[in-house]
């Protein structure tokens, strides 16, 4: 008897088992054991001539997308049975709700479709397809009683397509083709009252994160990390956004003060804002993707770096950036995996967006040139420990500070720790001609890609990547 008060009279299926009077006094029992249940009566559409409630062949259920949720998020049906969906968005962004074939059209904020699905005769999962949607949870699990479950969405069992997730050779090399991320870092054109009119285009794009290995990357430009972006305090930045993707995307200036609701909403494709701030404040600051999953868009490579200057900035001989970020792969081509980042399983570690990037090409420097190093961490989950080996930094600057510069007590630092969206930078001198390793000291992550050289001289590189 009590067979009954488990799944298989669960929610309105409780009701539709109609086995008639007897069992309905068990479900009621049932009910009785367990008060959080609320029978629900979505199911009956008739009575049988002896008033005894019948299943139908179809049910309708009002289904709501929201911004990562669907509900109902579990409903359950008998084999045989049809699902008419009434289907309302009620978020911001585009939504559909579809199973294989069937399903809604993309429905923007607002919008509503009926759709009809089945019969079914095993559980499946009816999903939103906006890459990551389904991932952040916008799954419907139909449960046909007694049947297995069909994997579907791009959850936690490969990527959207199914296809096995990319894997890094460690020893492979990049082809003829393949050209750095340029690290030099321009000074600042700005004078303290400059404006700077900047257009970036929200895209999608297949790139190469490790040699052989690519994913479509959501970008500004085309590129990952986006363009780098400098000015002095006081300057003005006047940014037009254009989505020229296939998704909703957005922007946030972590160097500006504005209100999220105005200058960074989620542009729909093809729609584009300006978004204006004065630069009130000196560092070496993020800007990203901000739209939901965020996770989902940073951890896909939409970010870059905004520098400004403090007021008063010493001179010296070369000046680099460095953004570090983790990667997820997903399949070949396709977006990284945001069930992954959520678990933070990051598969490679890297400085501007490419496995091992300056050990492949070593960044040539002079020994006692004085170098200043900006590095800013984009996570999106993962720490940095900047270190080089066989240096010391003489002046560090975190998050809009000095820690450190030189002064008679002769301090010196061996990593500028940053933890995800912070910024700094770091001067030094390397005392003799050589190879000089850049990495995080976050040991574990060297392995997986964050590892560069700096080649001080005209000296022998040899196969240090490797
Ligand atoms: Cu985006």
């Amino acid at each position: 008897m009590y067979a009954f008060t488990t799944d298989v009279t669960r929610k309105w299926s409780r009701a539709t088992v109609a086995l008639g009077l007897v069992l309905a006094t068990l479900a009621l029992v049932a009910c009785n054991d367990d008060p959080g249940r609320t029978p629900s009566t979505s199911s009956i559409s008739g009575q049988d001539l002896d008033g005894a409630p019948r299943v139908t062949e179809t049910l309708e259920i009002d289904v709501e997308l929201g911004d990562l949720y669907i509900e109902p998020a579990t409903i359950q049906l008998e084999a045989g049975q049809s699902l008419l969906a009434n289907v309302s968005n009620v978020g911001v962004l585009p939504h559909d709700f579809r199973l294989d074939e069937a399903g809604t059209r993309m429905l923007n904020g607002g919008e509503s479709e009926t759709v009809e699905f089945g019969p079914f005769e095993q559980s499946v999962q009816i999903i939103c397809t906006v890459p990551g949607h389904a991932a952040a949870g916008m799954i419907m699990n139909v449960e046909v009683v007694g049947a297995p479950v069909a994997a579907n969405g791009d959850g936690h069992h490969g990527g959207a397509s199914g296809e096995p997730f990319a894997q890094v050779r460690p020893n492979a090399t990049p082809g003829p083709e393949w050209e750095p991320f340029d690290p030099v870092l321009p000074p600042a054109v700005g004078t303290g009252g400059t404006l700077h009119q900047i257009q970036l285009d929200a895209t999608e794009v297949v790139l190469e994160v490790a040699p052989g290995v690519t994913q479509e990357m959501w970008t500004f430009n085309d590129q990952v990390p986006g363009p780098v972006l400098r000015g002095k305090v006081g300057d003005v930045f006047e940014i037009t956004l254009t989505n020229r993707g296939r998704l909703g995307h957005s922007i946030d200036f972590h160097a500006s003060k504005v209100a999220w609701d105005q200058e960074m909403r989620t542009l729909a494709p093809g729609e584009s804002l300006v978004y204006r701030f004065e630069a009130k404040h000196a560092g070496v600051y993020m800007y990203h993707c901000g739209t939901a999953p965020a996770l989902h868009h940073i951890g896909n490579g939409m970010w870059g770096a905004i520098i400004i200057d403090p007021p008063v900035l010493a001179e010296v001989d070369r000046e680099f950036i460095f953004i570090q970020s983790e990667f997820y792969l997903g399949p070949e081509g396709e977006p990284g995996d945001l069930g992954k980042m959520q678990r933070d399983e990051w598969d490679i570690v890297v400085f501007n967006a490419y496995h091992n990037q300056y050990a492949h090409a070593p960044i040539r420097i002079e020994a006692h040139e004085r170098i200043r190093a900006h590095v800013l961490n984009v996570g999106p989950s993962e720490n940095s420990s900047f270190h080089i080996v066989g240096t010391i930094f003489d002046t560090v600057y975190k998050e809009g500070a000095y820690l450190l510069r030189p002064d008679e007590m002769r301090g010196g630092s061996q990593a500028l720790d940053l933890q995800p969206a912070q910024g700094g930078f770091v001067e030094f001198e390397m005392d003799a001609e050589g190879l000089y390793l850049m990495v995080t000291h976050k040991f574990s992550n060297v392995g997986k890609g964050a590892m560069g050289i700096f080649q001080a001289g005209d000296v022998e590189v040899g196969d240090v990547a490797h």
